[in-house]
Parts: structure tokens; sequence; C-alpha cells
């Protein structure tokens, strides 16, 4: 067990006695367990993480957000008379001192949620339900939150989807080649350098007003969405650390990215790696049945740029982090950054090859959507 959980969850007493815990989920950042505590003469479930401060420097106003935005839904659902609000909506447990951030004694920050029972996430999409129903919910998590009060969120990370910042992060990385590696990615930096325009398209449209700035997940893939076990359905948007100002292009973006692939996101077998236009159908079916309602129609029209540039943008920090030495993200194997890296560029060739048959999908459903 992690050296920390167990003198961590002594602060979480009220939530019971720590029974068991075990590395969760998939994620590369934060570090989370799935911990079984006895209460009540019962086992009850739930999800420790250690937040990355380095990549998060600010895990306080991270949870500000992260209450504001849990509160919101949970106000929404129970309005609406939902009767299954726990599974539909993170709920934030505090600790024994009141807090929602517990701060052990080495400085790291820690979270505890609910576990949510009879829910699944999957890494790569089994079957067009699955695309479907996770487009949706995130769809739907926009959609609910277009009215939170009380102001902007908090920038977790400035500029996460800053496409042109990116773009020179990688430059500066290539030039300085710290762990000597440009030499072994020179087919993925020229493939970059002759697409780093694309990143320049909605920073454009969002300084001439056609676009605007919504409250955004940020990390829409398709493993931060919990289905529910039984029925498939579309449950709650999970990993909220990045619920900030953004783009609603980006969130679309993102589950392009990650639920159109037939491959995983670190695949070896690049043959493997497509863009598979019926599930860009059932992605951009739930999307507009989420969030439609409120996209104008530049965001309906850059639906497809959007999935292209984040694929692009996710490909391009991959790879600056391949040539840096593998500093933000966790990696498994040697090169497992490189890899991640060209699952990306491939899934860009592959839109770019289908951009025609994707754009017309949009305006079939979009107008669908419109007059429904
Ligand atoms: C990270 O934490 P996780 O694995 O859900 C990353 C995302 C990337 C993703 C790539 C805060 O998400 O931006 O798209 O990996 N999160 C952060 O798999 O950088
Ligand atoms: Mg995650």
């Amino acid at each position: 067990m992690d050296k920390y959980v167990e003198e961590v969850f002594r602060h979480f007493s009220q939530h019971g006695q720590l029974v068991q815990a075990k590395p969760f989920g998939s994620g590369h950042i934060n570090d989370t367990f799935l911990v079984k505590a006895g209460l009540d003469g019962q086992i009850t479930k739930y999800v420790l993480q250690r937040i990355n401060h380095d990549v998060f420097t600010d895990p306080l106003a991270l949870m500000v957000n992260y209450i504001r935005v849990t509160g919101h839904i949970r106000e929404k659902l129970q309005d609406r008379g939902d009767t299954d609000i726990f599974r539909k909506v993170l709920t934030v447990l505090k600790s024994d001192e009141g807090e929602s951030l517990h701060i052990d004694t080495d400085g790291n920050y820690w979270r505890l949620v609910l576990h949510i029972d009879h829910s699944l996430t999957v890494d790569v999409v089994e079957n067009l339900d699955q695309a479907y129903e996770s487009a949706k919910e995130f769809g739907n998590f926009q959609a609910m939150l277009v009215d939170l009060p009380g102001g902007p969120l908090h920038d977790t990370i400035p500029d996460f989807h800053n496409g042109p910042k990116r773009y020179q992060a990688f430059l500066e990385a290539l030039r300085a080649d710290i762990a000597g590696r440009a030499d072994s990615a020179k087919a993925e930096i020229e493939f970059l350098q002759s697409h780093a325009y694309i990143f320049d398209v909605l920073p454009k449209l969002v300084a001439q007003g056609k676009i605007p700035v919504r409250i955004t997940h940020n990390d829409t893939k398709i493993n931060n969405v919990l289905l529910d076990a039984d029925t498939g359905k579309g449950l709650c948007a999970i990993d909220l650390d990045t619920v900030m100002p953004g783009l609603s292009l980006y969130d679309f973006g993102d589950i392009i990215r990650t639920a159109t692939s037939s491959a995983a996101e670190d695949e070896q077998d690049l043959s493997k790696v497509n863009m598979e236009m019926d599930r860009f159908d059932a992605v951009l079916r739930g999307f507009l049945d989420g969030a439609g309602g409120f996209l104008n129609d530049t965001e309906i029209d850059n639906l497809v740029l959007g999935g292209k540039m984040i694929t692009l943008m996710i490909g391009t920090r991959f790879l600056t982090d391949y040539l840096t030495g593998d500093k933000y993200f966790k990696v498994h194997r040697l090169g497992h950054n490189l890899d991640r890296c060209r699952t990306q560029f491939k899934l860009v060739e592959s839109i770019e090859a289908q951009e025609k048959k994707m754009q017309e999908l949009v305006i079939k459903y979009a107008r669908k959507n419109m007059t429904a």
C-alpha cells in the first residue's frame, strides 16, 4: 500500500476504518486509490486521490471550483427531482478537520470522494452505445454548468488548451533536446511542424467574438466518464480538476480523440489506429443531444476542427514530454510518450482523410437538432 494512504485515511475516520486500498484507474497525472472502509458494520467504497501539485499548483483554488461545480449540479438534480443523485454527481467528503482537502506531513494534497457503485469506465470504446452515452454525458455536463452563478472559475492550469503556446513549448523542447531524443522522433517532429497552423484557427475565432468561452471540463477523454454497469447509460463526468473556462470544442474534441479511435492511446501497431466513422456518428449525436441546444453556428461549424486540433495538441504534449525526458505524464515503458504521440498524429491524419464526410454528418445532425 502507498506509504501515505493509511495515515491519510486516519484523517477521514468519520467515513470509516480503512480495510483495503489499491491503485485505481488509469489516469496519467494524479495518484488514485480505491479505498474500502468499514462504517456502521458495512463496507463503503471511496476514491482517495493525491493531487499532483506540480501540475495543479493551486490545489485549494482547484477545490473551490470542484465544490462549486459539484454543488451546482447536485442542486439541479435535486430541483429536477432526480432520485439517483449520489450516482450522477461526485460527492466530496470532508476530513475530520472539516476540510475538503487533507494536507499530509510532506505537503501532499488529498481528496476523498464517494465511489459510485455499479459503474464502469472504458479506455477504448467497445460499442457505439458507449460512444454515444459518453459524449452525451459530457455534453450534458456543460449544459448543467451554463448557468453556474458566482463568476468565472479559477484557471487550474493556465493556458491548458492554448495551442500556440503548446507549440512554442514543443519548439523549445526540440531546441534544448535535453534527453537527446530528437533524432528518434524525426517523422513526428516534421508532422507537427507541417500541421502547427491548425492551432491558430480557434484563438482567432475567439478573438473575433465568434466563439464564446464557456465552462468546460477540459479532459473529456473516454475514461473520464462513468457508465452504469448494468444499463450502459452515462452516469456522470469524473476527473473534475480541469473544469474551468474553456471552449465547448475542446470537450467535443477530446471525446473525438478518445472515443472514435479503434485502438488504445498508446497502441504500438498504428494500423489499428483510425477515426471510425460510425463512432464519430455516435459521438456527434451524443454530444449534440447533451449540449446541442446552446452551441452557436460557428461552434457547430468547427466541431470537426475541434477534434483535429485537440488530437494534434495532445500529440504535441506527448511529444514535448518525450523530448524533455518524461517529466509530465506517467510512463510505463521506454518510449511510451512517443508511442502515444504517434497514435495521436495517426488519428489526425485519419481525421484529415475523412473530414469532408464528418462535416456532412455535422450538418445533417445539427440541422435536425435545431428543428427538433
Ligand atoms: C491527462 O489525468 P488524465 O489521465 O485523465 C491530462 C490530459 C490529457 C490526458 C491524455 C491535467 O489526463 O490533459 O489529455 O492525460 N491531464 C492533465 O491521456 O494534464
Ligand atoms: Mg482521468
